[in-house]
């Protein structure tokens, strides 16, 4: 059966920050019990194809009978190899019909965008989400895009044609005007992988959320 994905909370997970596979397992285990709705795994560091695996293996494990899904970034072979929910791609990754095609539609596929002619060029029939941003300065991701601001955000919000997260530099002290924007979710790293109280980040986080909205 298909899990939900509610994009409320996004928890993308970081084995740097988190500290490597166990790191991340123990913060995607406090995370899920305190409001993250939807679990990305992600690496930029040097993670071998049996590391990717091995990860997606213990969070598919972690997440096993929670509704919370696992999604699996860039790498469609792992997604398969370990059952995950979906498949997160950017721009220079597969294309968006491909992936589609490798994965079925019984994963959810989100694709980020980072302007608005990315907005324009998406095939809103194959993606189930899209994400946005940077919003704000990041310093987790080496190539990010320029930074969109909030007011670029809220105009990409209208133009939208499938539930979307906010990404980029999201924290307790901004997500309120991000909600405000009419966004369905924010996706974060920094703000929860490698605080020294996961759980109080989360809660923090799902608190503002829920008011903003
Ligand atoms: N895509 C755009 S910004 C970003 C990704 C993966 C990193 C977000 O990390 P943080 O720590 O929440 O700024
Ligand atoms: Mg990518």
């Amino acid at each position: 059966m298909k899990k939900q994905l509610d994009l409320t909370l996004y928890l993308v997970l970081d084995p740097l920050l988190c500290g490597g596979i166990d790191g991340m397992v123990n913060t995607a285990k406090i995370a899920i019990n305190n409001g993250v709705t939807a679990i990305q795994l992600r690496s930029e560091q040097q993670f071998s194809g049996k590391d990717w695996y091995h990860a997606a293996l213990a969070l598919k494990d972690t997440l096993s009978n929670t509704p919370v899904p696992l999604l699996i970034n860039d790498h469609v072979d792992i997604a398969l190899a370990t059952d995950a929910d979906g498949v997160h791609i950017g721009q220079n990754d597969l294309p968006v019909d491909i992936t589609r095609e490798l994965i079925g539609y019984n994963r959810w596929l989100g694709l980020s965008i980072t302007n608005r002619l990315q907005l324009d060029a998406v095939n809103w029939h194959k993606v189930d989400y899209i994400g946005m941003g940077p919003v704000f300065t990041t310093t987790t991701k080496k190539d990010a895009a320029p930074v969109m601001g909030l007011p670029q955000l809220a105009e990409l919000v209208q133009l939208k044609r499938c539930p979307a997260v906010a990404i980029g530099g999201i924290n307790i002290n901004n997500v309120t005007e991000v909600m405000q924007t009419g966004i369905e979710g924010v996706a974060v790293v920094s703000a929860i992988c490698g605080k020294p109280d996961i759980k109080q980040a989360t809660l923090s986080l799902i608190q503002e959320i829920q008011r903003a909205r």
